[in-house]
């Protein structure tokens, strides 16, 4: 069931939960803006979700009131981890769904990471 983008941010959910170590997760990288582990059901051979350490439901509600060094960080983040899994020569996809038209489930912002083979377009 996609989340409402506009909810307020739900302390319980999944990746929070995560985030406080609750509940494990293979984990790739952590710095002090970000998170990264494995999707549980990879979509590609890599597929890394990169979420935020800040209390953000979406990309939507990140991109209005993170900060500016959050958001810096965050960006940066998800390009090492691109890099770090070895996908920037073959080339890769990031992409952040945003409520219901985009399926988001976890009310929590999360750039999904997806390489390893081609991708294919775009909207299939
Ligand atoms: P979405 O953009 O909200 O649709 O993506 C949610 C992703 O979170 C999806 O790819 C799930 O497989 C993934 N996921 C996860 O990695 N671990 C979990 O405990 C849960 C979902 I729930």
């Amino acid at each position: 069931m996609p989340i409402d983008p506009m909810q307020p941010y739900d302390d319980d959910n999944i990746f929070a939960r995560i985030l406080r170590g609750e509940i494990p997760a293979r984990r790739v990288y952590e710095d002090d803006h970000a998170l990264a582990f494995h999707d549980i059901n990879p979509l590609a051979p890599s597929h890394i979700l990169v979420i935020p350490k800040g209390r953000y439901v979406s990309w939507d509600d990140f991109s209005a009131r993170a900060s500016d060094s959050e958001i810096a960080g965050f960006v940066r983040a998800v390009g090492k981890v691109a890099r770090d899994a070895g996908l920037v020569a073959a080339g890769y996809r990031a992409l952040a769904n945003v409520g219901g038209h985009a399926g988001q489930e976890v009310p929590h912002l999360h750039v999904h990471v997806f390489g390893g083979r081609p991708l294919g377009p775009m909207l299939a």
